[in-house]
């Protein structure tokens, strides 16, 4: 397919004047799930396939379409894509082996989510610019930075429309998933179980977050973003920035009786190569993000969504 001849996703839509097919690699990873709902919502349940190469529970599968596939099968990417008449693809699994070959990319609206982890200790960290220096010292963060690059690179080269968002740490009341923001996951669970946590890092480690809705709220307002108003493919985006010890204060004021230890590990290296202050001003600026959640209403809205996930 070359440039001139390609119909690009918003045209392959209005032809069929139908909200977008898409499908969601790794659908049933914390991401994924949320991400169906708020999307299956908006577009239809039917108009939302998730993917995965693990078995779905019942509730995952009486939501809507999933079929297995294997992000590294590119063929058998390719003919979900075709077969299935996909327009937008979420790319939640660890690593963008899809973007890897040039001709079906090009009709679909990629989406790959990075991470504060595709920075690392000489980046500056206070404020973290969109353009800046990346040198990140964990797999995660080298596998991020990659798959940044290459999806640019397929933008400029080939017309892809590649979309990328750097996440902070995003926290809902899924279990933790054993990353270095996930502390102030586990501290909900464990919080309100035992009424005791022990901290991984150091009480003053400021780290960028996020509530899930508003991180929802980001990929689908970038997603429905015209490529007009992008002045870039990569864009930062964040809500706050706390400390363990700010969080767990605002916690005291629905656990009073919390009790909290700190033993720091090997995370607290990894942290203190992350950004503290994500500057997200372009991506406020370009599309218009801004977030709904501060630390105050985070911390109510966790309590009730980990109290509910009890039940
Ligand atoms: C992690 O802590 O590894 C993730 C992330 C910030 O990408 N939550």
């Amino acid at each position: 397919t070359s440039v001139g001849s390609l119909m690009n996703t918003d045209k392959n839509i209005l032809m069929r004047n139908k909200a977008p097919r898409i499908l969601i690699t790794g659908g049933l990873g914390q991401l994924g799930t949320e991400c169906a709902k708020l999307l299956r919502k908006n577009y239809g349940q039917d108009n939302v396939i998730l993917s995965d190469i693990i078995k779905p529970s019942e509730e995952g599968l009486s939501n809507g379409p999933f079929i297995f596939a294997d992000i590294l099968d590119f063929k058998g990417l390719q003919k979900i894509v075709v077969n299935y008449q996909i327009d937008w693809l979420i790319h939640f699994s660890a690593l963008l082996s899809a973007v890897g070959e040039q001709n079906v990319p090009l009709a679909v609206r990629i989406f790959v989510p990075s991470t504060i982890g595709a920075f690392g200790p000489d980046s500056p960290r206070s404020p973290t610019p969109n353009v800046t220096v990346q040198r990140p010292r964990t797999i995660y963060g080298v596998s991020k930075v990659h798959a940044e690059l290459l999806g640019e690179y397929y933008h400029h080269r080939f017309g892809l429309d590649f979309r990328c968002l750097r996440f902070p740490g995003v926290i809902s009341s899924d279990p933790p998933g054993g990353g270095t923001t996930d502390y102030a996951v586990a501290v909900f669970h464990e919080g309100l179980i035992n009424k005791r946590y022990e901290c991984y890092l150091e009480p003053y480690t400021r780290l960028p977050m996020m509530y899930i809705e508003d991180c929802l709220n980001a990929l689908f307002q970038f997603l429905n973003t015209p490529n007009e108003k992008l002045k870039r493919r990569t864009y930062n985006v964040t809500a706050m920035s706390f400390t363990p010890e700010e969080l767990f204060t605002e916690l005291r004021k629905h656990i009073p009786d919390l009790d909290i230890s700190y033993r720091p590990d090997t995370r607290q290296l990894i942290a203190e190569s992350w950004p503290q202050i994500f500057d997200d001003t372009e991506a406020r600026q370009d599309w218009g993000w801004s977030h709904k959640y501060d630390l105050e209403k985070l911390v109510t809205r966790m309590m009730n969504d980990v109290s509910e996930s009890f039940m």
